[in-house]
């Protein structure tokens, strides 16, 4: 089997001091490096919002954290984070980012928040990773990063469902944790037959 690592959204808003920050958020950067070196590939994705963006609270002048009915669904609104070109929106500093062999940006439709590195939260709109993955033979996938309940949660269950192998670090992840958020995305990960370890 070919085997990717898959590092989620590890930029400098989820981490301590950012606009979205995930406790422990940095703890997770030296792990990730080091782990690098076991797979075939390394692909990283990074949330990648325009100013103003539909997921945004202040976009609705609504208050962060609240939700919100969305044509694809209800949507969380989230304080402003990773804008296109912002520091909040680069990779933390100490995370190898030269190991990539694929950055995929996500989140830049204006309209649609995008968890998952696969699709859109329409769930039907791709962003291409799983044709970079096909065309290269990865069959099988380790997600590391940031949210375990957002993010990481969202692309696990999504790779699981097109048929990828699919294993979740669990100490190589931080979660948002909010309003029972974790539970439930242990729960949807194991019921789509994703591997937590
Ligand atoms: C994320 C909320 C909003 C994540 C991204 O990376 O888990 N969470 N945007
Ligand atoms: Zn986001």
């Amino acid at each position: 089997m070919t085997h990717a690592l898959l590092v989620i959204d590890v930029q400098n808003d989820f981490c301590p001091g950012g606009a979205l920050a995930v406790a422990e958020g940095d703890a997770i950067v030296p792990g990730i490096n080091a782990a690098m070196n076991d797979f075939d590939a390394v692909i990283l994705t990074q949330d990648w919002h325009p100013a103003g963006h539909s997921s945004f609270a202040s976009t609705h002048e609504a208050e962060p954290m609240s939700m919100m009915q969305m044509p694809y669904g209800p949507q969380v609104l989230w304080p402003d984070h990773c804008i296109q070109g912002s520091t909040g929106a680069q990779f933390h500093p100490d995370l190898t980012v030269d190991r990539a062999n694929l950055i995929i940006r996500k989140g830049f439709n204006p309209e649609i928040d995008s968890y998952s590195a696969f699709f859109e939260n329409d769930h039907t709109t791709p962003t291409g990773l799983e044709g970079y993955l096909r065309t290269r033979g990865i069959d099988r996938l380790t997600l590391v990063g940031l949210a375990t309940d957002f993010c990481v949660n969202y692309s696990a269950v999504d790779a699981a469902r097109l048929g990828f192998d699919v294993a979740v670090r669990l100490d190589l992840c931080r979660a948002i944790d909010f309003d029972g958020s974790l539970d439930a995305a242990k729960a949807g990960m194991t019921a789509a037959g994703v591997v937590m370890r």
